[in-house]
């Protein structure tokens, strides 16, 4: 076992470096078999004679082919395509007051974690900008056990009950007849399932909106969803939401933006989260906690345990509690990313579940498919899943067991072991589930207090800038457009009216159809009377409230920083290279990345002579691929008038609100695309021409000129 320590981020806890960093290194070794025989050559197969038939016992080529054969596992049924990398998690100030989580109570001690992002339709080669929600994983290795925190970049979900988590599923994937589309829900089945489902309307809302299609994975909220239970050493219970908030800012693309880059590099989000991190760009998010006390759990308009509803920060603030930092990318994507195993049920003492129904199937569902996905009930000795902590039970034996267990005893009581392993008492670290008192009877069927499915989805449309609001409208144009069978798309614009009726109306206008049922469409009538709950969705008066923490553009987490971000530098021979060189040292000592793309790869000679280093032609680089682009003076750059790699990267840095930077003959250039020239003297000071680098660096700290969009 090799012992190594990261290239970029900090040396690990050896004890932990040993548990998962199972690697192997081949420098000046010799090439064996599985079982060490070393290798004489592996190019041949063993044949009788040169031109012969080969033979049976060539257990080299064998043992090779069969490994090979057997190298795919099944993906994840949902989240399959994901990208992920190693930290540590600090707590700020202990939290002792409301939980006695060991990882929670020492600012000192740095817990590693190992975080996967994911989308949730697509298959593991699926695009990385589809439209859709984000995984969000964290695995902290504590020193009391694994503590997973399995949640989404959106706080709300589709559901709220587990039994209809295979049907939302089975709609938003790929149609079973043709297999298509591909890591995409603008299709029938989805929006039929949606169209029938009232309660799935808040998520609808945040799903059509700007955080379904994120500008980086290291730029996006977390949320834990459910509602669950902080528990301190006196045994009390607090409830408790989880947000993760990027300290590099939230920020998206545009959608025209999203399927372009899903062309042109369909692992942009992989790719940016590996280069961050391979330069020391180290992504960041604090964990805030809403706290509630217990004796407040039904002082809310809404119910606690229903996973379609969120509480409004300005109802109760986040609390800042710590903060992870991802500074080491996997050695070995399938022996980390892929095996990792995530289940919200991995809890540690001092937190616990709430009976949201959502939560409570997850915590069936997570070590059923790892069952199928990773092939055995060992799956917690690979590596990448192994705790820190001392593990002993008496389970036994299963396929790939790795662990020798010593002894004869396996099982509890025992006196031939003396007992052991011991259980341990609450005060020795024993899980003891929270004593909630719990007196019903059985029933299948839905608290009357989930039955308010559109307040929150009006609070997230109030809540947005007339942009955003924008984007949701035209992303559901966008969806809907897609979907063929006209009643699909009538009701769910019925369904959007009773969420907000200008909403509807406008749908319904790039649909070219009319709101005209004032109804909720349930499955009535659709099939046999399909549902059979007591409680009928309300119909809402609609609210007047909005929230800003809801809005990506009014969000206080947006931050004028610029580190990281892409800058084109569109040159040819005969560029500035004063202005080229002033603008690229004034960026990067900002921290963003500087890029220069020219008419060929290889080098350019500007102006004054030099030699310039290209690194990517107009025919590989494009303006969805950067944040930002810039044109230096110098007379060559008057030859890229005619080129339309050139016009095609400014008017979609223009149309997608991008900061454009240019001086003398570059911002001439710029002057003369069509899409400029039309603005005229309406040009925002997003479009930064014969300026300095500080009014370039400034507008650049605003991510987008959103007000661009209307003159678009
Ligand atoms: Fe789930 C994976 C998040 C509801 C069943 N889920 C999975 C992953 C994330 C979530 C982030 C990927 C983990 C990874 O990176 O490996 N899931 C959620 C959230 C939910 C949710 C935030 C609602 C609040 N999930 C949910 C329900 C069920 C599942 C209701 C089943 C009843 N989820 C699964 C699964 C997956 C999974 C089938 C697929 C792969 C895996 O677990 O390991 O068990």
């Amino acid at each position: 076992m090799k012992k190594s320590t990261s290239k970029t981020g900090e040396a690990l806890d050896p004890k932990l470096q040993d548990l998962q960093r199972n690697t192997s290194d081949a420098t000046d070794q010799f090439m064996t078999t599985d079982h060490g025989v070393r290798i004489n050559d592996d190019n041949n197969t063993l044949k009788a004679g040169e031109r012969g038939p080969s033979l049976l016992e060539d257990f080299i080529m064998r043992e090779k082919i069969t490994h090979f054969d057997h190298e795919r596992i099944p993906e994840r049924i949902v989240h399959a395509r994901g990208s992920a990398a190693h930290g540590y998690f600090q707590v700020y100030e202990s939290m002792e007051k409301y939980t006695k989580a060991g990882f929670l109570q020492d600012p000192s001690i740095k817990t590693p974690v190992f975080t996967r992002f994911s989308t949730v339709a697509g298959s593991r080669g699926s695009t990385d900008l589809a439209r859709d929600v984000r995984g969000f994983s964290v695995k902290f290795y504590t020193q009391e056990g694994n503590y997973d925190l399995v949640g989404n970049n959106m706080p709300v979900f589709f559901i709220q009950d587990a039994m209809k988590f295979p049907d939302l599923i089975h709609a938003v994937k790929p149609e079973p007849h043709h297999e298509m589309p591909q890591a995409a829900s603008a299709h029938d089945t989805f929006w039929d399932f949606i169209s029938l489902m009232p309660e799935s309307m808040h998520m609808i809302m945040w799903a059509m909106s700007d955080r379904a299609i994120p500008r980086s994975l290291r730029m996006m909220e977390g949320f834990g969803v459910h509602t669950f239970r902080f528990i301190n050493s006196k045994n009390e219970s607090h409830f408790v939401k989880f947000h993760w908030k990027p300290l590099q800012g939230t920020h998206s693309v545009t959608w025209d933006e999203a399927q372009k880059i899903s062309g042109k590099n369909s692992d942009f989000h992989r790719q940016d989260l590996w280069e961050a991190i391979d330069t020391g760009n180290f992504p960041e998010w604090e964990l805030g906690v809403q706290l509630i006390a217990d004796s407040d759990e039904f002082n809310f308009t809404y119910d606690l345990l229903d996973p379609t509803k969120l509480v409004p920060e300005e109802e109760v603030p986040v609390t800042i509690i710590g903060k992870m930092v991802l500074n080491r990318n996997p050695d070995n994507f399938f022996a980390e990313t892929e095996q990792v195993a995530f289940h919200p049920g991995h809890l540690v003492p001092g937190i616990d579940f709430t009976n949201d129904p959502l939560l409570q199937g997850r915590l069936f569902s997570y070590t059923d498919t790892q069952l199928s996905r990773l092939g055995s009930p060992n799956f917690h000795e690979i590596p990448i899943n192994r705790t820190v902590a001392p593990m002993h039970n008496n389970q036994r034996d299963g396929h790939m067991r790795q662990e020798i267990n010593t002894g004869r005893v396996s099982y509890q009581p025992n006196s031939l072991g003396g007992g052991c392993p011991y259980q341990a008492k609450m005060k020795e670290g024993g899980f003891v589930s929270f004593n909630e008192r719990v007196d019903a009877q059985k029933v299948r069927d839905r608290s009357e207090s989930f039955s308010d499915h559109f307040s929150q989805a009006t609070l997230f449309f109030n809540s947005q800038t007339d942009v955003e609001k924008n984007h949701i409208i035209k992303a559901l144009r966008f969806e809907l457009g897609k979907v063929e069978t006209e009643v699909i798309r009538v009701r769910m614009v019925a369904l959007l009216n009773q969420v907000d009726s200008t909403l509807a109306e406008k749908v319904a206008q790039g649909l070219g159809i009319t709101v005209h049922n004032p109804e909720i469409p349930m499955n009535k009538g659709v099939g046999a009377d399909a549902n059979p709950t007591k409680y009928e969705p309300k119909t809402i008066p609609q609210t007047t409230l909005s929230s800003d923490a809801l809005s990506v553009i009014k969000n206080p987490t947006v931050t004028s920083s610029i580190k990281t971000k892409q800058i084109a530098f569109i040159c040819a021979d005969g560029v500035c290279n004063a202005s080229l060189v002033n603008y690229k040292n004034a960026l990067e000592k900002k921290g963003a990345v500087v890029k220069i793309i020219a008419p060929h790869l290889g080098f350019i000679k500007s102006e004054e002579g030099k030699k310039i280093k290209v690194d990517q032609s107009l025919l590989i680089a494009a303006s969805v691929l950067f944040d930002a682009v810039f044109i230096p003076s110098g007379k060559g750059i008057v030859d890229l008038k005619e080129s339309k790699e050139v016009a095609e990267f400014i008017t979609d840095a223009f149309k997608h609100c991008k900061v454009i930077g240019g001086e003398e003959e570059g911002a001439a250039l710029i002057q003369s695309i069509q899409i400029v020239k039309e603005a005229g003297k309406k040009l925002d000071e997003g479009v930064v021409l014969n300026k300095d680098t500080t009014a370039y660096i400034k507008a650049l700290g605003k991510h987008r000129f959103w007000e661009r969009e209307e003159l678009v």
